[in-house]
């Protein structure tokens, strides 16, 4: 290479990447400039390798020049890379920084569904006076849901209309939590004391006071001498611990094929004690069905009809849960509208 050739490639390379680091943003950015100035195939590394074949006094002179140059470029190097370094740690500062003086974000708390506080509710009032909770399928054969509480082949509750069955023989969706009645009282012996909630299903047009799948709370208390009046006894009861102090129950005679004799209960309004308001109307809150449980019944879960005598009762999660919350139209409960259901929050 010619020495002036020489000199004039290093004053370029100089020129050339003292531009090439001033313009690095990013620490990557000035490691590819380093390689393009001083790397292996730089122009600078071909001078370099070129001043063996100069003359002794060229190669001192261009040699010099080309130490100067390096020089001149790490030194370029360096300190832009201390200066890119300083940068980025800011970065990584203020992308980090936390404000401490903030006022945390409000943690929302979930809730239970409003049946499921009631259903709590209603459970809780009968295990306080030593009931036990009893439990069945929701998917029932005919023996459980029909048959052995004493309901006939001709009675109305078990034409398709009302019943929802499913695709094998005779099993369909239980459409009442009477069942669990036949269950607990043929897996044990009296003395029976039980509630049972649980989902029911009725093939019934959903409007404000209907739902085709819903809950109800089963009793059944089993015993030696069990009479009417512990049934009124327990019921008034429940009805004082359910909507307060002060609450009267009325029975209205009624049939359910499995209780003998059966009745409709109504309780006296929590809002203005019977007096008759928006809520009740007449002053009487319709609560539930209830009644003696049909010697038959007894007999066919295997149990003395002749010693043992027993009371039983159900009623509807959702319709107990309308009352107490004031809800007019049942199908809130089950639309997932979180504006219903985020009122209850902290309900229970
Ligand atoms: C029964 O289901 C009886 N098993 C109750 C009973 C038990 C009587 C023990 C005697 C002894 P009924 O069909 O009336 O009865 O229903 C009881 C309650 O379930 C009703 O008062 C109502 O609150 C609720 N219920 C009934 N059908 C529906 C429905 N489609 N949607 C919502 N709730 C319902």
């Amino acid at each position: 290479m010619d020495p002036q050739d020489a000199l004039r490639i290093l004053e370029e390379e100089r020129a050339r990447g003292m531009a090439l680091i001033a313009e690095a943003g990013s620490s990557e950015s000035l490691e590819a400039a380093k390689v393009v100035v001083l790397g292996r195939k730089s122009r600078f590394t071909e001078v370099q390798r070129s001043l063996g074949s100069l003359g002794e006094n060229e190669r001192r002179r261009v040699g010099k020049v080309a130490n100067e140059v390096r020089a001149a470029l790490q030194g370029a190097l360096d300190e832009r890379r201390a200066a890119l370094a300083a940068t980025d740690e800011t970065r990584l500062l203020e992308a980090d920084r936390v404000d401490v003086t903030l006022p945390g974000r409000r943690l929302r708390p979930g809730s239970l569904h409003p049946l499921t506080i009631v259903e709590h509710e209603i459970v809780e009032i009968f295990t306080r006076m030593g009931y036990r909770v009893a439990e069945g399928p929701e998917i029932e054969d005919d023996w459980h849901n029909f048959e052995a509480l004493n309901i006939p082949h001709h009675h109305p509750a078990r034409t398709m209309k009302d019943s929802l069955y499913v695709d094998v023989d005779a099993l369909l969706l239980r459409t009442e939590t009477s069942a669990v009645q036949i269950r607990t009282m043929e897996s044990q012996q009296p003395p029976v004391y039980v509630v049972a909630p649980g989902r029911t299903y009725r093939r019934e047009a959903v409007d404000a006071t209907h739902l085709s799948v819903f809950h109800q709370v089963e009793g059944l208390a089993v015993d030696e001498g069990i009479s009417f009046s512990d049934l009124k006894g327990t019921l008034e009861a429940f009805a004082n611990a359910l909507f307060g102090e002060g609450r009267r129950v009325r029975m209205d005679p009624d049939y359910f094929p499995f209780v003998e004799p059966g009745c409709q209960v109504a309780v006296s309004c929590f809002k203005c004690d019977g007096a008759g308001c928006s809520l009740c109307g007449n002053g009487w809150i319709e609560l539930l069905g209830a009644g003696m449980v049909h010697p038959k019944v007894l007999e066919n879960c295997g149990y003395d009809a002749e010693r043992y005598t027993g009371f039983a009762f159900g009623m509807g999660i959702e319709r107990v849960a309308m009352v107490r919350y004031g809800v007019s139209d049942m199908r809130l409960f089950v639309e997932g509208d979180v504006r219903f259901l985020e009122q209850f929050e902290g309900a229970a």
